[in-house]
């Protein structure tokens, strides 16, 4: 997994080239950075379709290709032969090959954009679907026994943090295998002797007491290194480092409680999205948009709407600023939930966002099928199968999604949170104040009853650098004018938990939706695409800081 901090000291990377070949026919480009969206290429700006990408590297033996994310579609070829199709622009899949012959391996990958029937989840949208291996490729060298994963679930038993510690383990060979599995973290040593039979995977279970650890929260974002081994025959042969954090999300009635205190959330809608570089973020641009949105006393963010770049969910594990985690969806009406491929497809989303950033402890929420067809049966059910599959992965951490379909939903019995999306002063005439008002109608009469609520998404539009004494629709005046008053009631409101913005920069969108969005992007940032502040940054800032709790 490509993170911020070193997840293996005895396994070993392979390493790979920054710059692959690329082909797409007809297309005079042909080398590309990995990782890049193609559209960094002048060339390939708006190119919607197939590419082909190559490297090569040096191997042997058992190998562990991983891709933490390609854009939208992958179909990877090791020497020539297809190892896998995988997709979901937003999860990270690996590809384990045994046994490989000594010396130099070519790895292509043909990647697809294109709005197709295969790919249920990514049409014409108020984002962008970009094409390439967005997110970065790891090549490693296993041994005989390797570690898949780790889960690390911590809880309080009598008033002391105990930790629930699940290890994967494989035996990548035909022979059965005696192993010694040892996990460090806070200063404890757990050891376990495990036999393998010949190409079996186990879980491993460690219970234990951690009395003296600190607890994780946005005041104290207090992280330990979880370091498992693998050892056999006096030797170490793999090795798997994460962090994770010892805090426990709760709900009490109508509030949130982290660590059994309650939060006032006041967060952002964040897209994977800037300028050039399109859902490539770069590091850099992470670590800047993490202290920009500090900056503006922010706790939370959203991330609208597809899990996120592992790395950036480790810059809020460090910042202690809590993530809604959501799977890939936006605004699916009901044909789109009867596509053939959508519910397995979800379930992917799904899947890969709980297995693989489930020690993450700032995410206080899981989140799905953001403003998706909730007023009807078939809807109904699809949400209600996919938030048992959700609840079946992790039974811990609460459950919501962005509603905007108001007096006819019918999910808000499923959620253990209800949170509605609202335009107040920007999509309709109607005050925050009465939205507020009917929302909690909504949600009382519609089975959310005595459950917390948030307001997901709220904000205005500005083009930024345009600056109008009339505050005119799509000025800086405008946009700070509306999220004062927005901000100012939700927060003001005890019926809320709190409130998350939409949105923190602006990010492009698709072409259908040039209409509605000047200049092709969704301009509700309160930064724009390059993260130059607009007008309503500062009042935002003083705003949630006057709200500090
Ligand atoms: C919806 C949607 C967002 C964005 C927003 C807007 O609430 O969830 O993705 O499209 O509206 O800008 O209108």
């Amino acid at each position: 997994m490509a993170r911020i901090f070193t997840q293996h000291r005895v396994r070993k990377s392979i390493p790979l080239a920054e710059m692959w070949d690329l082909n797409i026919e007809g297309v005079d480009v042909d080398r590309i950075p990995v990782p890049c969206c193609i559209e960094t290429n002048p060339k390939l700006i708006s190119y919607k379709g197939k590419a082909m990408l190559k490297t090569e590297f040096e191997a042997k033996g058992n190998i562990r290709i991983e891709f933490s994310g390609v854009s939208h579609t992958a179909l990877v070829s090791l020497d020539g032969k297809l190892i896998g199709k995988h997709y979901g622009a937003y999860g990270s899949f690996d590809y384990i090959l045994k046994e490989q012959e000594s010396g130099s391996h070519e790895l292509q990958v043909e990647i697809d954009n294109s709005f197709n029937e295969e790919a249920s989840l990514n049409r014409p949208n108020d984002y962008y679907s970009y094409g390439g291996i967005t997110r970065p490729v790891v090549v490693e060298k296993l041994d005989a026994v390797y570690i898949r994963q780790i889960h690390f679930l911590p809880y309080k038993k009598e008033q002391k943090w105990c930790g629930n510690i699940k290890a994967a383990i494989v035996n990548l060979t035909k022979q059965s295998q005696v192993t010694t599995v040892e996990v460090e973290l806070a200063g404890q040593i757990l050891q376990k002797e495990v036999l393998l039979q010949p190409e079996e995977e186990k879980e491993i279970v460690f219970e234990q007491e951690f009395p003296t650890v600190e607890a994780y929260g946005p005041k104290n974002p207090k992280l330990y290194m979880l370091n498992a081994t693998i050892i056999m025959k006096g030797k170490i042969i793999d090795d798997y480092i994460d962090r994770i954090g010892f805090k426990e999300v709760s709900i009490e009635g109508q509030d949130i409680l982290i660590n059994g205190e309650k939060i006032i959330i006041k967060g952002f809608n964040r897209h994977e999205d800037y300028a050039d570089y399109g859902c490539a973020v770069p590091l850099q641009a992470m670590y800047l948009d993490i202290e920009l949105i500090k900056n503006m006393g922010a706790n939370c963010i959203r991330t609208s709407h597809y899990p996120n770049d592992e790395r950036f969910l480790d810059l809020c594990d460090e910042n202690g600023i809590l993530v809604w985690e959501e799977a890939h969806a936006r605004s699916l009406p009901e044909e789109a939930m009867r596509h053939p491929l959508f519910m397995e497809q979800e379930k992917l989303s799904i899947y890969e966002m709980i297995e693989n950033h489930y020690n993450h402890p700032s995410i206080f929420v899981w989140g799905l099928l953001n403003e998706s067809c909730d007023y009807t049966e078939f809807g109904r059910q699809c949400y209600k199968e996919l938030i048992e599959y959700i609840k079946s992965l992790d039974n811990i951490r609460p459950v919501t999604y962005a509603a905007c379909n108001y007096d006819q939903e019918v999910c808000f019995n499923l959620v253990d949170i209800v949170s509605l999306n609202m335009y107040p002063g920007w999509y309709t005439d109607k005050t925050t104040e009465e939205f507020l008002v009917d929302a909690v109608r909504w949600a009382e009469s519609q089975g959310g009853a005595g459950k917390p609520m948030l307001v997901s998404e709220v904000g205005a539009g500005a083009i930024y650098g345009f600056r109008d004494r009339t505050h005119a629709k799509w000025s800086e005046e405008r946009q700070e004018e509306l999220l004062t008053q927005q901000l100012e009631s939700i927060l003001d409101s005890s019926r809320f938990s709190g409130v998350i913005i939409w949105q923190f920069c602006d990010c492009r969108v698709d072409t259908e939706w040039a209409n509605v969005r000047p200049k092709t992007q969704n301009n509700k940032g309160v930064v724009d695409c390059y993260r130059r502040e607009k007008l309503a940054y500062r009042k935002v800032k003083e705003i949630f800081e006057q709200h500090e709790k």
